[in-house]
C-alpha cells in the first residue's frame, strides 16, 4: 500500500480529456462522463484528505501461457481465474480501512473504499502512491510486485504521511514518467 494526496496528480485532469478527445475511449462512453471527478479526486470527496492505495497480488504460479499449448482447450485470462476481484479487494480495502479507523489518534474520521466503483484513475493515484508506474502496456508496474495486481482505493478524512510517487523506468520516455 501506499499513501497519497487526493491532489497529488499534477495534469491528471488535462490528459484524461486528451485521451477522450481524441476518442481514444471508444465505446467505453461512460469514460466521459463525470470527467470532473474522474480527472480530479480531490473534487470527488472534498472533505478527504488522504488516499490509500492498496495492491493486491494475482501472480499465477504456474506458467500462465502453458494453456496455449493446448490448443484444445480454451484460455482464461489470469485476472479472471480466482474470485471476482472486485468482492475481494473491496474486502480487503474495508478490513485495511476499519483498522486504520480503529488506530486513529483522534476518532470522527471517515473513510471511503473504491475498486472500479467510482469515477476514479486507479493507475495514476498508485503511481503517485508510490506502488509502481505505467508501464508501455499502460497497467501498473512495480520492481516489486511485477504488474499482476489489482488496485483498489480508500479516500479518508485523515491526514497520513505521503509515500512519494513512483517514476518510470521504463528505458524510453513515457508519458507518464
Ligand atoms: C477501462 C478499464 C479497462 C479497459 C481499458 C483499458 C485501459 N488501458 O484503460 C479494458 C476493458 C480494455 C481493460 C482491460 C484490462 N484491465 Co482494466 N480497467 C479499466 C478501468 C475501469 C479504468 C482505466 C482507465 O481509467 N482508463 C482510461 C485511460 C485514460 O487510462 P490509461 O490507459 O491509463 O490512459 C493513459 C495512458 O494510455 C497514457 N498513455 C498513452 N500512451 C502511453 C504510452 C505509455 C508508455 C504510457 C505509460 C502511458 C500512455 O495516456 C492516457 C491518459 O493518461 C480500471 C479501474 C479504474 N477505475 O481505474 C481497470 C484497471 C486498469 N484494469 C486492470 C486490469 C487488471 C486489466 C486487465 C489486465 C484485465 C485482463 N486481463 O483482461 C486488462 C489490461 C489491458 C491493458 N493493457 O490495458 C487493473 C490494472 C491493475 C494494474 N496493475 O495496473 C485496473 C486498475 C482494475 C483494478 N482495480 O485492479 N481495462
Amino acid at each position: 500500500m501506499g499513501v497519497m494526496r487526493p491532489d497529488g496528480v499534477p495534469g491528471l485532469a488535462g490528459r484524461l480529456e486528451a485521451f477522450v478527445d481524441q476518442g481514444r475511449h471508444g465505446q467505453m462512453g461512460w469514460m466521459a462522463e463525470r470527467m470532473g471527478w474522474r480527472g480530479d479526486p480531490s473534487a470527488l470527496w472534498p472533505e478527504a484528505r488522504s488516499v490509500v492505495m492498496l495492491a493486491e497480488l494475482y501472480t499465477p504460479e504456474g506458467d500462465p501461457l502453458a494453456v496455449l499449448e493446448q490448443r484444445d482447450r480454451a484460455a482464461v485470462s489470469v485476472y479472471a481465474q480466482g474470485r471476482d476481484y472486485h468482492d475481494l479487494v473491496k474486502k480487503r480495502l474495508k478490513r485495511l480501512g476499519r483498522w486504520l479507523l480503529e488506530t486513529a489518534p483522534e476518532p470522527g474520521h471517515q473513510i471511503k473504499v473504491f475498486v472500479d466503483t467510482a469515477p476514479v484513475m486507479e493507475k495514476p493515484l498508485a503511481q503517485a502512491a508510490g506502488l509502481g508506474w505505467q508501464g508501455k502496456h499502460t497497467n501498473l508496474l512495480s520492481r516489486d510486485l511485477g504488474s499482476w495486481f489489482f488496485l483498489g482505493a480508500i479516500f479518508t478524512t485523515m491526514p497520513l504521511p505521503e509515500d512519494g510517487p513512483e517514476v518510470s523506468h521504463c528505458q524510453r520516455k513515457s508519458r507518464t514518467g
